[in-house]
């Protein structure tokens, strides 16, 4: 894609291509030909968000990759996934997401290694509390998933999380692309 001054960035976890595949069987195993409410994202934008930084300047994104160069990421773990879950509540969903059922405490202090690193190269610190999701749905008008919830048994697979991803998000299509900037290892 071309270069440019400003990028909308996040950094996330990016799934792994077997997960995804069992990700989208599992789906359509347990809804038996219906689909998921709202507009679904397609397999290859799931991921999973641990900083989302929005629009950045050329001078901040390249302190962004500095400092989580520098950053004491932690070391590789097991990421078990769960089952669908709903903000803001199951009753009234606007977004549809998978959760996590195993790696979580990793998973939160490698949020907050990204939120410190994100901080020190110059971002305003993040209000909301980290709530690890893979979203699978916007919903609009909100809608009562709390049926399918219960539907869809939760999701066996999982996965070992050796990196973090750095994206560009290009909206403006229907789908989003979601373009892998930089990568860093754990450990
Ligand atoms: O990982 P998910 O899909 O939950 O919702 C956007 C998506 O999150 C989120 O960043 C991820 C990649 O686009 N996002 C978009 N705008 C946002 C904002 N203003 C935002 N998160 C927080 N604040």
């Amino acid at each position: 894609m071309e270069p440019h001054d400003t990028r909308r960035v996040f950094v996330a976890v990016d799934l792994t291509d077997d997960v995804r595949h069992g990700l989208a069987a599992h789906l359509d195993a347990a809804l038996d030909g219906d689909r998921l409410p709202g507009s679904t994202p397609p397999p290859v934008n799931w991921h999973l968000t641990l900083r989302f930084l929005g629009k950045i300047g050329q001078g901040a994104y390249e302190g962004l990759l500095a400092q989580l160069d520098q950053a004491d990421l932690g070391g590789p773990f097991d990421l078990q996934f769960g089952g669908l879950g709903a903000f803001p509540r199951p009753a009234r969903a606007t977004v549809l997401w998978l959760g996590t059922a195993g790696g979580t405490d990793e998973l939160a202090d490698l949020a907050i290694a990204v939120e410190e690193a994100a901080v020190r190269s110059g971002a305003m610190p993040e209000e909301r509390p980290f709530h690890p999701h893979v979203t699978l749905g916007r919903i609009r008008p909100p809608r009562d998933v709390r049926p399918l919830i219960e539907r869809v048994p939760p999701f066996p697979l999982s996965q070992r999380v050796e990196a973090i991803t750095v994206f560009e998000s290009h909206l403006g299509g229907a789908p989003a692309v979601y373009e892998i900037l930089e990568r860093f290892r754990l450990g």
